[in-house]
């Protein structure tokens, strides 16, 4: 299927790979971009040989530098309204999204792009990558979840210092305060993230998924529902075949082959 404004390629290894790819405007999100994107993760959802999802900014310049402005300023509270509900439903679906996701930053991600990597599960930066929610600069707030999911990850107070503030941030300072895991020269970015993802691809595909679920869902859960669906979940997983061949595996002292099943 081919995008507009994304490029992707869903290789036959179980990884696909995402670009955002409107590098003129910095891979800004237009309401365009970011149904191309939902296609791109309702179409993830069905592929039975995803293993994990990685993406990215298309160019040299950007992850994806927000939301896009010129598309914005012509908006009233409507249309504003609107475009708000589809970055959330988009990002949902990516945060619930059964295979692991990891956002590859090798450029500015400011506003609605550093929301797009706080909605994936594995962060990785090029030490050129820059961060920052700078809406306050145009007289607006995050509008695709920020609000949220940044107090999350990094405290409220931090949260707070970065959007009361709308500074820019680098890659390092990001890792530091727990936007990013790790930094890594841009030119061995990609091949760190290939290594990542082919770890993560070699793992027991029923398993990794039921850890997604757990980690992620759960979160959303008080504690007694949360450790209820620990427990039933390990039972489940019993009743695999991956779970049998996992465990014959080390007893035998030979490398687990796991088919998902
Ligand atoms: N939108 C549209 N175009 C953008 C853009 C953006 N976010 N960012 C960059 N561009 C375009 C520039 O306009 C320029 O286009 P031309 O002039 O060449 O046509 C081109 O990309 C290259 O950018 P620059 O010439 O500015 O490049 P520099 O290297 O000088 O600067 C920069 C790079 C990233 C520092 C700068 O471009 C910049 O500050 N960009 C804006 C960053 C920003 O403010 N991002 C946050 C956007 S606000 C909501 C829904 C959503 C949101 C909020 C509310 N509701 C509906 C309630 C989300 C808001 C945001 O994400």
């Amino acid at each position: 299927m081919a995008y507009a404004n994304l490029t992707v390629d869903a290789r036959p290894d179980g990884i696909t790979w995402v670009a955002i790819d409107r590098p003129k405007a910095l891979n800004a999100f237009n309401a365009a971009t970011l149904l191309e994107l939902e296609q791109v993760i309702e179409e993830a959802s069905r592929d039975p040989n995803l293993r994990v999802l990685v993406l990215t900014g298309g160019g040299e310049k950007a992850f994806v530098a927000g939301a896009d402005i010129a598309e914005m300023s012509t908006m009233g509270p409507t249309k504003a309204r609107v475009f708000s509900s589809i970055g959330h439903r988009v990002f949902d679906k990516l945060e619930r999204l059964s295979v692991p996701t990891i956002a590859m930053v090798n450029g500015f991600a400011l506003g609605g792009g550093m929301e797009l990597a706080l909605a994936c599960d594995l962060v990785y930066a090029s030490d050129r990558a820059k961060f920052g929610q700078p809406e306050v600069n145009l007289g607006v707030i995050p509008g695709f979840g920020g609000t949220q999911r940044l107090p999350r990850k990094i405290g409220p107070q931090r949260a707070l210092e970065l959007c009361f503030t709308g500074d820019i941030i680098g890659a390092e300072k990001a890792r530091e305060i727990g936007i990013v895991l790790e930094v890594f020269p841009a030119a061995e970015l990609r091949e760190k993230v290939e290594a990542i993802a082919a770890k993560i691809c070699s793992k027991g595909p029923l398993a990794v998924a039921a850890l997604k679920r757990v980690i992620i869902e759960a979160s959303a859960c008080d504690p007694r529902t949360a450790n209820a669906l620990e427990q039933e979940t390990f039972g489940v997983l019993f009743g695999s075949e991956d779970q049998k061949e996992g465990m014959n595996a080390f007893l035998e002292k030979r490398p687990a082959k796991f088919g998902g099943h």
